[in-house]
C-alpha cells in the first residue's frame, strides 16, 4: 500500500506513535510518505520505503496567522496525486482530519482518510466551542476513525455526540528497543549510594500534574532513600523548580531536559510516576512497563486499560498523592512484590501492546477500507 502519514513532528506521544507505526509499515514493505511540518523526531535512519515531504508554511506579511492548515491540505493533495497514495493516516484530529478532508476533495474519493484520536484533541479541544463542531465534522468525514483507548471512544461519543463507529487500537512499544537494559554503571552516577530512582517524563503541562510528582517524591524520600529524575520540559517547569527548591529537595532531583530517545534511560528507573489529570493512554507508562519498571499512576482516562492495578503497577484517584506515595513505597520496600510487578509489566507490554500485533491491526483495517483481501497473517 502507499500510505501518507501526518502528525505533529515534535516531542509528544502522538508523534511517536505515528512515526513508529510508519517505520513498522515500511519494514512490512509498504511505501510510507510522511507529510509533516518538520522531520518527525523519531524517524531515524534512512529506509528505502520511507519518504518525507515537508509542509513549508508561507509567513507572508499579510497573514496574521501562518496558514498551516491550508498549506498542509495542499501538500497532502500534491503528495497523494504525485505518489498515487491509497490513504492518508492522520494523527490528532485538529486540524489534521480537516486538512485530509480538504485534500480528499481536491484529489477524489479514491483517497481514503484514516484519523486516529490521541487524547487532548478530544478531551481538551473538544470542550472549545470554537472548535468542537469542526472536530465532529472531521471525525464524521473520515473513512475510518480509531482511538488509542476505549475510554477515549467513550469520551468522544459523550462529548461530541459522534455517531460514527470508532475502532479502538491501542498504542504499542517496539520490544526490540524497549526492554530492561543493563545500566548499573550509569545508575551509580544518579544514585551513588544505591538510592531508588523515581522517574517522571512529560511535557510539563498542567494536565500532567507535575507538582503531584514532587509531593509524592517528598513523601517517598522520607521512607526510602531515593532520587527523582525528571525528563521533558514545558510551561510548569518554573513552578516545579521552585517547589523543589522550597522543599529543599534540589540535591535529590535531576533534570535531564528533553530526550529524543527514552528507551536508553527508562531502565534507570525503579518506579515511573504519572499522576495526570487526563491521559487517554499514557504511552510513557507502557514504555516503562516494557523496560520492567512498574508505573504508579492516576486512574485518569485510558490509564486503567494500560496499567493493571496491583498487577504491573498501581492506580490511584487523581490527586491522591498519599495513595500514590504509599503505593510507590510498597513497591520499593518489598522486593518480591516489585519483581512480580516488573515481570507482569514486561509480559503485558510484550503481549497486549506488542508492536507487531498493533501494526497488523492497522494493516488489516487499511486493507478492509481499501477492499484488499487479506493475504498475510
Ligand atoms: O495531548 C497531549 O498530551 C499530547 C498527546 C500527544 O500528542 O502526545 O498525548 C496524547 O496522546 C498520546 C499518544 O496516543 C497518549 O499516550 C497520551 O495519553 C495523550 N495525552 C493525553 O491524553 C493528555
Amino acid at each position: 500500500m502507499k500510505i501518507g502519514i501526518t502528525c505533529y513532528p515534535s516531542l509528544g506521544g502522538s508523534g511517536v506513535v505515528a512515526t513508529e507505526l510508519g517505520k513498522l509499515l515500511a519494514e512490512r514493505g509498504h511505501q510510507v510518505h510522511f507529510i509533516t511540518s518538520g522531520m518527525p523526531f523519531r524517524l531515524g535512519a534512512f529506509h528505502p520505503n520511507i519518504f518525507y515531504h515537508e509542509v513549508d508554511v508561507n509567513n507572508y506579511d499579510v497573514f496574521k496567522y501562518p496558514p498551516y492548515d491550508l498549506t498542509l491540505a495542499n501538500r497532502m493533495a500534491q503528495v497523494a496525486k504525485n505518489e498515487n497514495l491509497d490513504l492518508l493516516h492522520v494523527h490528532y484530529a485538529v486540524p489534521h482530519a480537516l486538512c485530509a478532508f480538504l485534500a480528499k476533495q481536491m484529489v477524489g474519493d479514491h483517497l481514503k482518510i484514516v484519523t486516529t484520536l490521541h487524547g487532548t484533541d478530544i478531551t481538551v479541544l473538544g470542550y472549545d466551542s470554537n472548535l468542537s463542531d469542526m472536530i465532529r465534522f472531521g471525525i464524521e468525514r473520515s473513512d475510518l476513525v480509531t482511538a488509542v483507548s476505549s475510554d477515549l471512544i467513550r469520551q468522544t461519543k459523550q462529548l461530541l455526540h459522534v455517531e460514527k463507529e470508532i475502532v479502538p487500537v491501542y498504542n504499542f512499544v517496539d520490544k526490540r528497543r524497549y526492554y530492561p537494559k543493563e545500566v548499573s554503571a550509569l545508575k551509580k552516577k544518579f544514585a551513588p549510594n544505591g538510592e531508588k530512582i523515581l522517574m517522571h517524563i512529560s511535557n510539563f503541562r498542567p494536565v500532567k500534574r507535575v507538582p503531584d510528582v514532587i509531593r509524592i517524591f517528598a513523601k517517598v524520600r522520607k521512607e526510602v532513600a531515593s532520587r527523582l529524575i525528571l525528563i521533558g520540559e514545558g510551561p510548569e517547569m518554573g513552578l516545579v523548580r521552585n517547589m523543589i527548591a522550597e522543599q529543599d529537595l534540589t540535591q535529590d532531583v535531576c533534570f535531564l531536559g528533553k530526550q529524543d530517545d527514552v528507551a536508553e534511560v527508562l531502565s534507570l528507573a525503579d518506579v515511573m510516576l504519572l499522576p495526570s489529570a487526563k491521559e487517554s493512554f499514557g504511552l510513557v507508562a507502557l514504555e516503562a512497563m516494557a523496560c520492567g519498571v512498574p508505573a504508579v499512576t492516576s486512574d485518569a482516562g485510558g490509564l486503567p486499560e494500560v496499567v493493571l492495578d496491583g498487577v504491573c503497577g498501581f492506580l490511584r484517584p487523581i490527586g491522591d498523592v498519599d495513595g500514590m506515595a504509599e503505593a510507590a513505597i510498597r513497591l520499593l520496600k518489598d522486593e518480591e512484590l516489585y519483581q512480580m510487578h516488573s515481570r507482569n509489566g514486561i509480559e503485558r507490554s510484550n503481549d497486549t501492546f506488542c508492536h507487531e500485533k498493533i501494526a497488523s491491526q492497522y494493516e488489516a483495517l487499511y486493507e478492509q477500507l481499501l477492499g484488499i483481501s487479506q493475504l498475510h497473517n
